[in-house]
């Protein structure tokens, strides 16, 4: 039976994983980053339920498939996916696919523009070895929208476009505790399936927030995302979508640092510059590589292709 490999880097960014398939992926062809990911979903899909979902990954995982850029001034193009699909953009993944290209020796310090599904990110690569994302621009689309959610009463909240679609709820019913996941995942759900109910179906993402608890944090979130897994990290385009919201509610001025802290208490600092009447959001973060390997396909191993629903 014939045997395929595929070379992985593994990073967390602010405790959330990052698999970047660095060779041995689909070829996509060339053409924009938003074609070939239709060519991805189409044709490919089984790749990215092979690379990130059991038996050698997991719901968690977030993957990102490197792609010549169609712009020879970009360092790559970029197209991140998780257990159920594809997203537009991830904050937190664009953080670790520049501490990977910088692992692979492919990037030094410094300004680098990655091409995504939904626009060019700028990433800068600190001193400090942190990373700096200029996101796509971000809005809010529609404030205070009140739903009735099924077995817990009415929920207001906000859509807004971080380069995903959120719904965010400022005070979360459920408090955001570590040890609270499983509640905060049977509301955040309940909340999307009743959003998407009524009219938002672009709502992927679903974000609540709470008192901070860490020193010198605004806030602290709970995010879930489309495959009912919860983001570690604080989320970037999730908090992109808030540095949205604050602007349009004059709660954070332009260039104001907003620290965004995760359910397990890790940081993104975020700001924002105005665009017309949106944002174009800025997010610093941290990765850490943990792993460079090598994955195995077996065409004769039933679970070849990731345990799929
Ligand atoms: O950091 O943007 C993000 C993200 C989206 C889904 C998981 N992380």
């Amino acid at each position: 039976m014939p045997t395929k490999t595929i070379r992985v880097i593994d990073s967390h960014t602010a405790g959330e994983p990052t698999r970047v398939i660095v060779s041995g992926g689909p070829d996509l062809g060339t053409g924009p980053i938003s074609e070939r990911l239709e060519r991805f979903r189409r044709d490919f899909d089984h790749f990215r339920s092979a690379v990130v979902n059991e038996p050698r990954g997991s719901d968690v995982v977030v993957g990102a498939l490197l792609c010549e850029p169609t712009d020879p001034t970009c360092a790559a193009g970029v197209i991140f996916f998780n257990n159920v699909g594809y997203l537009g953009m991830c904050g937190h993944g664009t953080i670790g696919v520049v501490e990977t290209l910088h692992h692979l020796g492919k990037i030094g310090k410094g300004v680098h523009r990655l091409e995504t599904p939904v626009g060019l990110v700028t990433a800068t690569l600190n001193e400090d070895q942190t990373v700096t994302v200029e996101n796509v621009e971000s809005h809010r689309t529609a404030k205070a929208v009140t739903i009735q959610v099924p077995g817990h009463g009415s929920v207001t909240g906000d859509v807004a476009w971080g380069g995903n679609w959120f719904f965010l709820v400022s005070e979360s019913a459920v408090p955001l505790k570590l040890g609270r996941v499983e509640e905060l995942t049977t509301f955040a759900w309940a909340i999307r399936q009743a959003v998407n109910a009524q009219g938002y179906p672009e709502v992927d993402h679903v974000e609540l927030f709470g008192p901070a608890i860490e020193p010198g944090a605004h806030s602290r979130n709970f995010v879930l995302c489309p495959g009912r897994a919860y983001d570690r990290s604080p989320c970037g385009t999730g908090t992109s979508a808030k540095l949205a919201c604050l602007a349009a509610d004059g709660k954070l001025q332009e260039g104001d640092v907003w620290v965004q802290e995760s359910i397990i208490g890790s940081t993104f600092r975020g700001s924002y510059r105005h665009q017309g009447s949106a944002v174009i959001p800025t997010i610093t973060g941290r990765a850490y590589v943990n792993a460079d390997s090598t994955q195995i396909l077996h065409e004769s191993d039933p679970f070849c292709w990731g345990i799929r629903g």
